[in-house]
């Protein structure tokens, strides 16, 4: 009985793996302020995403377990061939809150023309449940060969009865990570100058995934931060568009600037855009009615920083209203002008036939 229990739960979490595998492509897609991993290029390094060709590179990446312990696997390409060695090589172990420095040295810039940018991919894993019990298989516990079926059967159980429990609390929660790949743009340049901080503009929503800009929105909160019994029952909703055309983008960090704020007062997410991407990107944000306003900082290669801030209550620019009126101020004016040229020409031509003589 027992035992059928636990083939159950291992047919569970398999059945799972493999569905979870079809849509591992999409896990990379969004970067969100509350995954349960997360990895970028290390900000240790200024500025070292450029090199002339055949010159030899170390990139330092930051993996941070924001969950629970679990195993992390990484794996690295490049279809540019620009590539290195892992150190550490394979795999880490990281407890909740720990944090990991992922080395890849030996990376040679190929033989490219001046300007020209080279990808270089760095993919790291949660261990699956499923990758648990091939490990176990493969690898018995060194030393204590004895191990009965009962106690193989236990650790299974934990590592299975965990993974199912995490399934069961994050359901389908795209911030419940199983994979990263983290991309960087490498310029083949022997000089990158970059002095210039990131360009941003804020727009405001009427929710969390879009909408259209307005100051009149349903975005708009109901009670004011100060308002302590109540500022927690609506949100606001921002998005940030940030660029940077020189070094390109690297960090993006989201605070709140005022108010009443708690851990679950923020929200945020972005496109896991490449490192170094000198394209525009959005962020867009979801706060609490409690929050007074909310700071974006953005960071490019070069360590340049500029912080936006978007207001509890701000708008987009113009209001509807105040679009009506530039109108309708614009269509007098314009035509008092029309009625003025047209007057002058009448009165120009009555004054001139006027005989001189
Ligand atoms: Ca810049």
């Amino acid at each position: 009985m027992k035992k059928s229990f636990y083939l159950g739960l291992i047919a569970a979490f398999m059945a799972f793996s493999s569905v979870h595998g079809e849509s591992k492509a999409t896990t990379s897609q969004y970067i969100h302020s509350n995954d349960t991993f997360e990895m970028t290029l290390s900000s240790r390094q200024s500025n070292a995403l450029h090199g002339p060709p055949g010159s030899v590179h170390t990139l330092e990446f930051v993996l941070v377990n924001n969950y629970q312990g679990g195993k992390f696997l990484f794996s690295k390409f490049s279809e540019d061939g620009f590539d290195g060695l892992m150190d550490p090589q394979g795999s880490v172990y990281l407890e909740k809150g720990q944090q990991q420095t992922i080395k890849v040295v030996n990376m040679k810039v190929p033989e490219r023309p001046e300007g020209e940018k080279v990808k270089f991919t760095l993919i790291a894993e949660r261990e699956s449940a499923y990758g648990i019990l091939n490990r176990k298989k493969r690898e018995p516990q060194g030393g204590s060969g004895s191990n009965t079926a009962g106690e193989v059967l236990d650790n299974i159980k934990d590592n299975v009865g965990n993974f199912i429990g995490n399934i069961a609390n994050r359901g389908n929660d795209p911030t419940f990570r199983a994979d990263l790949a983290v991309t960087v743009d490498f310029t083949v340049a022997a000089e990158l100058e970059d002095d210039d901080s990131p360009d941003g503009d804020i727009e405001y929503l009427e929710s969390y995934d879009g909408g259209s800009e307005s100051s009149e929105n349903d975005g708009e909160c109901e009670f004011e931060p100060d308002d302590l019994e109540n500022c927690n029952k609506g949100d606001w909703y921002v998005k940030f568009k940030i660029q940077d055309e020189d070094s390109g983008l690297h960090l993006i960090q989201v605070l709140p600037t005022g108010g009443q704020g708690n851990p679950n007062s923020l929200f945020y997410r972005y496109d896991n855009f490449p490192i170094g991407s000198v394209n525009e990107h959005s962020v867009t944000v979801s706060a609490s009615c409690c929050l007074e306003g909310v700071m974006l900082r953005a960071t490019d290669v070069a360590g340049n920083q500029e912080e936006f801030v978007a207001e509890n209550g701000g708008s987009s620019g113009m209001s509807d209203g105040a679009k009506i009126a530039i109108i309708v101020i614009c269509c007098v004016v314009g035509l008092g002008i029309i009625g003025a040229v047209l007057w002058f020409c009448v009165f120009k031509k009555r004054y001139s036939s006027v005989p001189t003589s």
